[in-house]
C-alpha cells in the first residue's frame, strides 16, 4: 500500500521537475509523493494544477492539508528540510549563496531550453521569431560556458542542489535539442555530467526512458 502523503503535479520531460525527484531520490523520500501527470503547455492549462498555484506551472507539490508549493526552488527547499541526512542546501553562510547562485544558473539553462523548445515546437511556424530562438540559445552557451571555465570544481565536489540543477538543464539539452552540440566546446562539463549520470537518481528520472 502507499504510503504517500503528498502529490507532486508531474511530467517526465520538465527538467524542473525532475530537478525535485533527483532530490527526492538523493534524500530517500519517493515514497513520500505520488505523482500526478498532468500534460500542460503555456495555451493549454490544466485547471487542478492552477489551483493553488495560479501561474498554473510545474513542479507544484500539494501537502495533506491541501496547501499547494511551488515553485521547483522552493520545493526542493522543503524537501531539503524534511530528512536526516547531508543538507543539499547549504543552510546558512557564504556556502548557502554560493550553492544557490550556481542553482539559479542551472535554472535560467532550463529557462532558456524551455523557451527555445516551446518558440520552435509550439509556436505556429508561421509566427516563430529567429532571433528570440537564437538570444535564448545565446543563454544557453554563456551558461554553459561559465560552468566549464569556473565551476567545474565545486561542481564534482558536491551533488547538491546545484549540480542536481546542472546535471538536470544539460538532460534537458540533450533531450529536446540534441543537435546543440555542447560537448566539444564544453569537455570538462561533458565528463562531468557523463559520470554524474550514472547516479541511480538521475537513472532513474531519465526523460527519454521514462
Ligand atoms: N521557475 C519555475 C519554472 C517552471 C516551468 O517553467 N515549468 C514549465 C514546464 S518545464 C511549465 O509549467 N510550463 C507551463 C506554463 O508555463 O504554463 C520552477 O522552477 O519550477
Amino acid at each position: 500500500m502507499s504510503t504517500a502523503s503528498m502529490t507532486l503535479f508531474h511530467s517526465p520531460a520538465s527538467p524542473f521537475v525532475r530537478k525535485v525527484l533527483v532530490v527526492l531520490h538523493e534524500t530517500g523520500q519517493t515514497d513520500r509523493v505520488a505523482l500526478q501527470t498532468v500534460n500542460l503547455t503555456p495555451v493549454s492549462p490544466v485547471a487542478e494544477l492552477n489551483q493553488g498555484n495560479p501561474a498554473g506551472k510545474i513542479p507544484a507539490l500539494r501537502l495533506t492539508d491541501g496547501t499547494v508549493l511551488h515553485d521547483s526552488r522552493v520545493i526542493c527547499e522543503y524537501l531539503d528540510q524534511q530528512h536526516v541526512g547531508n543538507p543539499l542546501i547549504p543552510k546558512e553562510g557564504w556556502p548557502r549563496w554560493h550553492r544557490l547562485t550556481l542553482a539559479s544558473l542551472a535554472d535560467a539553462i532550463m529557462d532558456a531550453a524551455v523557451l527555445t523548445r516551446y518558440e520552435t515546437f509550439l509556436r505556429p511556424e508561421d509566427k516563430r521569431w529567429d532571433s528570440w530562438i537564437d538570444a535564448q540559445q545565446d543563454k544557453i552557451r554563456r551558461g554553459l560556458a561559465n560552468l566549464e571555465q569556473e565551476h567545474i570544481a565545486e561542481l564534482t565536489a558536491v551533488f547538491d542542489i546545484a549540480a542536481i540543477g546542472v546535471a538536470c538543464a544539460l538532460g534537458y539539452i540533450d533531450l529536446r535539442m540534441p543537435e546543440f552540440g555542447w560537448r566539444e566546446q564544453q569537455p570538462q562539463l561533458a565528463a562531468w555530467y557523463a559520470q554524474v549520470s550514472q547516479r541511480a537518481s538521475m537513472q532513474a528520472t531519465d526523460p527519454s526512458v521514462t
